[in-house]
C-alpha cells in the first residue's frame, strides 16, 4: 500500500529533514504534497530525484491526504490540524500545540507506541531535548524506576529553525573576520533583546515562565512525565543553548528507585532499541555531536556511578534534534502506524 503524505513547513529547518527521512527510509509515498506560507509557493524541493513545487498550507491542500506531518509551528498547527484530521489525514504534529492535551497522544516510539492507537485524529510529536532523554532511560526506568533526572543541556542552534542556524552563522563569520557580530534572532525569535551566540553559551532557551524556568524546560518537566505516564517523576532542567548547528547534548543525572549494578546498566542501554553506547574513556570515546549527527539514534556515554548518591547515575547523552529530536520521530510514528495497521 502506498500513504499520501503532505508535509506542512516543507521549506523549514525540520521540513527539509522530514522530506529526506521519508526518502532515505523509503516511506511508501504515494502522493506527496510540500506545504508552507504563501511566501515559498512555487519554490522547487527534491524528493526522490523529482522536482516538487511547494503549495500554500490550506484546508483544502489535505484532501486526499492520509498523513500530515507538521512543523511550521503551534499557530499554523493550531489552525490547520483540525482541517487536515477533518478531511481524514493523521496529524503528526511537531510543534506543542497539543503536547499537553490529554487525548493527544504524546509519542516516542522506543518508550511509548502502544498509546499510539489512541489517537483521534492528532498525534504528537515531544520536544527535540525531552525525546533524547526518554529514549536514554527507558531501559533504566522500566529496569530500576526513576526518582529524580537532574539535566543540563547544551543545544544546538538548528533547534530555533533556518532563521537561528543563519543567526549562528553571520555572527561567526562576523567575528572570525575581525568585525562586530550583529544578533538578529537568538536566543528568542519573538523577543527584541537579542545576545552573541557564536563563541557564547546562553541559558534561555524560549521565554520565562513565573516559576524562573523557561518554556523549553517546563517542556522537559511535563513532557517526561506524560510519556512515562508517571507524574510523580521529578526533573529539574536547565537548558542552554550553544553554538553547535547540530545535535543536542545532554549532561543527565538519574535516582533512581532501586538500586542498580553498572555494568548491568551500560548492557541495559547496548541492548536498548535506537540507543548506541559510546563509552570507552582509554580511547577517548563519547558521543558529541560533530561525530552523531545526520544519524538517527540516540547516543550514550561518561556512564558513571555518582560518587555520593547510592543509587545516582551519571550519563551525557547526545542526538541529532532534526533528526530523532523532530523528523526522524515523526516519521517513525508514521512507520509505526503503517507496519500495525
Ligand atoms: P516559509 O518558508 O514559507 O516561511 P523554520 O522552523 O526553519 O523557521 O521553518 C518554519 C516552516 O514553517 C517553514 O517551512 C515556513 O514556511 C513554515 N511556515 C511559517 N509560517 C507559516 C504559515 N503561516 N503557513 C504555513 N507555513 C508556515
Ligand atoms: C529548541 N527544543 O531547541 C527547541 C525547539 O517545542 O518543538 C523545539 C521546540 C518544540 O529551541
Amino acid at each position: 500500500a502506498r500513504y499520501n503524505v503532505a508535509v506542512v513547513g516543507a521549506t523549514g529547518a525540520v521540513g527539509q529533514k522530514i522530506v529526506e527521512t521519508l526518502e532515505k527510509r523509503d516511506f511508501p509515498v504515494g502522493e506527496l504534497r510540500l506545504l508552507a506560507s504563501a511566501r515559498s509557493v512555487g519554490q522547487e524541493l527534491k524528493f526522490k530525484g523529482q522536482t516538487y513545487k511547494v503549495e500554500e498550507a490550506r484546508p483544502e491542500a489535505f484532501e486526499g491526504m492520509d498523513f500530515a506531518l507538521f512543523s511550521a509551528g503551534g499557530s499554523v498547527s493550531e489552525r490547520l490540524a483540525p482541517e487536515a484530521v477533518e478531511r481524514g489525514a493523521v496529524v503528526i504534529d511537531n510543534t506543542s500545540a497539543f503536547r499537553m492535551v490529554p487525548e493527544v497522544p504524546l509519542i516516542v516510539p522506543e518508550v511509548n507506541p502502544h498509546m499510539i492507537s489512541q489517537h483521534r485524529g492528532i498525534i504528537a510529536n515531544p520536544n527535540c531535548s525531552t525525546i533524547q532523554m526518554v529514549v536514554a532511560l527507558k531501559p533504566l526506568y522500566d529496569a530500576y524506576g526513576i526518582d529524580r533526572i537532574i539535566v543540563s543541556t547544551y543545544q544546538a542552534v538548528s533547534g530555533a529553525g533556518q532563521k537561528g542556524i543563519d543567526d549562528l552563522m553571520s555572527q561567526t563569520k562576523a567575528i572570525v573576520g575581525g568585525e562586530q557580530p550583529t544578533p538578529s534572532y537568538l536566543p528568542v525569535g519573538s523577543l527584541p533583546k537579542k545576545h552573541q551566540q557564536a563563541f557564547n553559551v546562553i541559558p534561555q532557551i524560549d521565554t520565562f515562565t513565573d516559576n524562573g524556568f523557561t518554556k523549553e524546560e517546563m517542556k522537559m518537566v511535563n513532557e517526561t512525565r506524560k510519556i512515562f505516564g508517571d507524574q510523580e517523576i521529578q526533573v529539574t532542567p536547565t537548558a542552554v543553548r550553544v553554538p553547535v548547528v547540530f545535535g543536542h547534548s545532554e549532561s543527565v543525572y538519574i535516582e533512581t528507585k532501586r538500586p542498580f549494578d553498572l555494568e548491568e546498566v551500560r548492557g541495559l542501554l547496548e541492548q536498548a532499541t535506537g540507543v548506541t553506547v559510546v563509552d570507552n574513556l582509554d580511547e577517548q570515546e563519547y558521543p558529541m555531536p560533530a561525530t552523531t549527527a545526520d544519524t538517527l539514534d540516540v547516543y550514550v556515554g561518561r556512564i558513571r556511578r555518582d560518587l555520593f548518591h547510592p543509587r545516582g547515575l551519571n550519563l551525557w547523552v547526545v542526538s541529532d534534534n532534526v533528526l530523532k529530536g523532530a523528523a526522524w520521530n515523526a516519521v517513525q510514528i508514521a512507520e509505526y502506524m503503517v507496519k500495525t495497521r
